[in-house]
Order: structure tokens, then sequence, then C-alpha cells
């Protein structure tokens, strides 16, 4: 595997790079949190997408040191933001084995002690696989999280095999509407009109926030305004951009 060895040079000459993508407040239009997403910033192909390295780094053990990095970078600029004077909650994505890693959690208390940031500007964004291999384990590190101030997300919602079982058991505050369902709103007779609407009722009475990934224009932004959906992240507001290029959205200093 070329890749898998490339992939450990770079994470050594620390060739990772994070985006963030904004998360909207659909009734205020103001900034509910960002999504740190990861790119590679490969010496000779350019910057690749994390769709094409992330499969390899979970396959074999390089996403633990991976998600380290990107933690690391995703704390850091909230930090930083938060020293500019504005508050903006990171979300980062937690491969399922990082979760299960001894000592996660501790390190993760160590860098935010380290860097300063208040835990309830961390979120944590998990899907339904992360809890296969050992479902109790991965409940309990979750609560522990949650038990620090760190928020957590359930990613992808709706697409997995066993949603609901999920959303009795894990301490999330927010749940993710997968891209997929979003993008067939108003098409096809209104079929996913209605399981986005039934998937924000269902977390709306969880106390959830609910949150529309993959908004890629104003009907579907509006749309969904109008079932009730609390947030939308897509490439109508923007891109996921590097840190400089967000400063549009940020919340104005105090
Ligand atoms: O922008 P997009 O191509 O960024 O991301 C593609 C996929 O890669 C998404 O499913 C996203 O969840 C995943 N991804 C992006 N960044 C990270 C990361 O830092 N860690 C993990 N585990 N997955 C990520
Ligand atoms: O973690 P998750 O699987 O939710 O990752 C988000 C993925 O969705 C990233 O690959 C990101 O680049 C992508 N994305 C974000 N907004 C849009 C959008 O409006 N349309 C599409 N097609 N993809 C999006
Ligand atoms: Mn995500
Ligand atoms: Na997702």
């Amino acid at each position: 595997f070329a890749l898998a060895k490339e992939l450990r040079d770079g994470l050594t000459r620390l060739e990772l790079e994070l985006h963030y993508q904004p998360k909207i407040d659909l009734y205020s239009g103001t900034l509910f949190g960002v999504e740190a997403l990861v790119r590679w910033r490969h010496p000779q192909r350019g910057l690749v997408r994390p769709d094409e390295f992330i499969p390899i780094a979970e396959a074999t053990g390089l996403v633990v040191p991976l998600t380290e990095q990107v933690l690391d970078g995703a704390v850091q600029q909230a930090r930083l933001w938060l020293a500019q004077g504005s508050r903006v909650p990171v979300a980062v994505n937690i491969s399922p084995a990082c979760l299960l890693t001894d000592g996660f959690v501790e390190r993760l208390r160590d860098r935010l002690d380290r860097h300063g940031l208040p835990c309830e500007l961390l979120r944590l964004e998990i899907t339904e696989t992360a809890l296969v291999t050992d479902p109790e384990r991965a409940i309990a590190v979750l609560h522990t999280l949650t038990a620090l101030g760190i928020r957590l997300s359930l990613d992808d919602f709706g697409t997995g095999y066993s949603s609901m079982s999920y959303l009795r058991r894990l301490p999330a505050d927010e749940l993710k509407i997968d891209r997929s369902f979003v993008t067939g709103l108003g098409r096809d007779g209104g079929r996913d009109d209605i399981l986005v609407s039934a998937m924000v009722q269902l977390g709306h009475s969880l106390g959830l926030f609910v949150v529309a990934e993959g908004v890629e224009d104003a009907e579907t932004a509006d749309a969904l305004a109008a079932l009730g959906c609390d947030v939308g992240q897509g490439y109508w507001w923007s891109r996921p951009v590097p840190a400089a290029e967000l400063h549009p959205w940020l919340p104005r200093p105090l």
C-alpha cells in the first residue's frame, strides 16, 4: 500500500490541513458552529480529499495519530478565534476506532486544558458505526466526554441500520440528517420531505438540535426552515474553506 506509507510520512511532515464549513442557524442566519474537514497537502498529488485517505488511515491504524493532529489543529483554531473575541464551536469527525483507543478521553481533556479551550466549544461528530465493535464501552466513553462538557453529534443520521437504538442510548445533543435525504427535498412526490420532517420532529422530541447537511440552494434552505429544522450546512452558504476565509461568517467580537 504505497499511499499508506506516504500517509505515514505525511503525518510526520505535518501535511494535513483543516478546512472549515459553517453551520448556519436557519432562523437568524448566524453562525451556529463550524465543522472541521481534513485535507492532505500531498507534495506531488496536491490537495487530497479525505474520502481517498481516511479509509486507508482507518485500515492501517494511522487514523489514531491523524485524529490527534486534527483535534490539535481544531482546538488551536477555536482558541485563536476565542482570543480574537469570537466564540466558534468547532466540530471534529471522530472515526470509530479512535473512540476506543486507550487514553482517548484523557488526551482530549489534556489538550483542551493545555490550549485553554472551554469544553463546550468542542463537538465530536460520531456515526453509529462507532458503536458496532464494542457498544457498551463506546457509550461509556461518550458519557465521559459529555460529562466533561464536550458536545456530541449523531452524524449521517438515517443511513445506518439501527439509528433508533443509538438515539436511545447516545448522550448526543445534535442530530445531523444525512445529505442523501436533504438533496431529495421537493422531489419524488415528497417522500424525503416526509422523512426529513419526521427526523426533525423526532430530534426535537428528544431535545436535540437538528442539522441538515448538503444544503445546496435557497429552496432547500427555505424548505428546511419550514419543516422546523434548526441548522443548515452546505454549499449554499459556503464550501469548506481555510480558516482565514471563514471571516465573513464569524460572530463580531464583543
Ligand atoms: O469534505 P469532505 O470531502 O470533506 O469529507 C469527506 C468525508 O471525510 C466525510 O464523510 C467526513 O466525515 C470525512 N472526514 C473529513 N474530515 C475528517 C476527519 O478529520 N476525520 C475523520 N475521521 N473523517 C473526516
Ligand atoms: O462528515 P460528513 O460525512 O457529514 O462530511 C461532510 C461532507 O459533505 C464533506 O465531504 C463535505 O465537503 C460535503 N459537503 C458539504 N456541503 C455539501 C453540499 O452542499 N453538497 C455536497 N454534495 N456535499 C457537501
Ligand atoms: Mn460530519
Ligand atoms: Na455526515
